[in-house]
């Protein structure tokens, strides 16, 4: 008996010392000592796109959708009249060019289009129309979003993307504005950030509808690649040389203890289903043990959006404020979570793997007195132009995000914007990382 125990005993240790031994080999966790990297050491190719992104439910204003249900019924910080940006979007794409950009990305608010079900409303899809006239005027590229987690509030009633028979609801939505926009419009991201939007919704119960459930998480996350498979198929038949592509946060999941096995099999399941899920669905075309018809290669390219890197271990709260760990020598955001950049060198690797080009379709930071963004900035930026003289094909970089706005279930507490807002008066003021951003654009846009 007892020689039963001591064999079982030293097979676990063995074996937990062996899956520990191969992940810290497999999945290393690079730190730098950024006092010794010359970050201003940077370059890039002079047809490289600078940009900044926005969403329409977090700067536009007065909108009535799942997200505004949500804030009311959970009491919320309401986004309320947001940046007013829908009144105010001609001076606000006068920062774009202030700033010297070269494209844009921003997302349509689906509930404006369609606020009652089959009811169409044609004014507001010619103010999209007219914004994107504009861009062009001005020489920006717009990069557009058709659902960046908002919805109408009568197909959240309906379930939302948790039912399969919904999602043509939803792709006669996007056909509509292709068909008006696609003229003009060559980059397209069909969902921002599909994970977060199924976890947060689904799992941690913090974005509407603010379930708590690991199955529909999973069905969530089907039904998403679903959507985006179809809407590839759809909108490349209307116009084949059209770019589609998904805005996919990439968080990295590293073990709190680089020495624990349990910390290790957490980081592996998580990443796992955050970014492994989705690109097995893009390469093999079946997703959790599903076949999701036409999702095979339905990428012509990939957006990165990219933060940070979550430590997890066996204890992870799941309720109330995320509690995020950090090293003794990372630098907390104002959000909570540690700056590191080196991880975005590992997102971009990740995300490679699938073999299109790579646009940065966020990358930004919470920093309400603009005292960490510039190091922040510089440091991305740093990662970035040695992944792109290293051969990786990353076509444009868009910084989170424009302006201060609805920071969600953050309200309007977090600041992510180049430009500071005051809420009570609209004023915009371009910070310093601003100024910084700009100057950065005007050289390297020389070279
Ligand atoms: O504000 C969000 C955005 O809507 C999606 N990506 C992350 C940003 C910052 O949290």
């Amino acid at each position: 008996m007892l020689n039963v125990f001591l064999t079982a005993m030293i097979v676990t240790l063995a074996s937990g010392t062996a899956f520990v031994l191969y992940c810290r080999w497999r999945y290393p966790e690079p730190h730098l000592n950024w006092s010794e990297v010359d970050v201003e050491s940077i370059s890039f190719p002079p047809d490289f796109l600078w940009g900044a992104a926005t969403a329409a439910h977090q700067v536009e204003g007065g909108l009535h959708n799942n997200w505004s249900v949500f804030e009311e019924s959970r009491g919320l910080e309401k986004s309320g009249e947001a940046c007013d940006h829908w009144n105010r979007w001609k001076e606000d794409f006068e920062m774009l060019s202030e700033l010297g950009l070269t494209t844009y990305r921003f997302s349509i608010e689906w509930s404006r289009l369609e606020p009652e079900p089959g009811k169409w409303d044609s004014a507001p899809l010619q103010v999209y129309s007219d914004m994107v006239d504009d861009l062009l005027n001005r020489g920006i590229r717009p990069v557009v979003t058709l659902h960046h987690f908002s919805h109408p509030a009568w197909w959240e009633d309906r379930g939302g993307f948790s039912k399969k028979e919904n999602l043509p609801e939803f792709i006669a939505y996007c056909e509509r504005v292709f068909e008006t926009l696609s003229d003009r419009v060559d980059v397209w991201c069909t969902i921002n950030e599909p994970t977060v939007f199924s976890s947060m919704g689904y799992t941690l119960g913090q974005f509407p509808p603010g379930h708590r459930s690991i199955r529909q998480t999973l069905r969530i996350m089907r039904n998403l690649m679903r959507a985006h498979a179809a809407l590839y198929a759809s909108l490349k038949s209307r116009r084949p040389d059209a770019s589609i592509g998904v805005a996919k946060n990439v968080t990295l999941f590293d073990p709190l203890n680089r020495w624990s096995p349990i910390d290790w099999a957490v980081a592996r399941l998580l990443d796992w289903l955050w970014s492994g899920a989705w690109q097995r669905g893009i390469l093999s075309g079946r997703m959790l043990g599903s076949r999701v018809r036409g999702s095979k290669n339905s990428l012509d390219f990939i957006g990165l959006n990219y933060y940070t890197h979550f430590l997890t271990g066996l204890f992870m709260p799941t309720t109330g404020e995320l509690a995020f760990a950090r090293r003794e020598n990372e630098v907390s955001t104002e959000f909570g979570y540690p700056m590191y950049a080196e991880g975005f060198r590992r997102a971009i690797e990740k995300v490679s793997v699938l073999n299109v080009p790579i646009e940065i379709t966020e990358n930004g930071v919470a920093d309400s007195n603009d005292v960490l963004r510039p190091e922040h900035l510089m440091r991305h930026l740093w990662v970035l132009s040695e992944a792109i003289s290293d051969g990786y094909d990353i076509k444009s970089f868009h910084h989170w995000s424009l302006m201060d706005n609805f920071e969600w279930a953050e309200g309007y507490s977090m600041r992510f914007g180049l430009y500071e807002v005051d809420f009570d008066t609209q004023e915009r003021n371009l910070r310093k990382s601003g100024e910084l951003y700009r100057k950065i654009i005007t050289e390297h846009m020389k070279t």
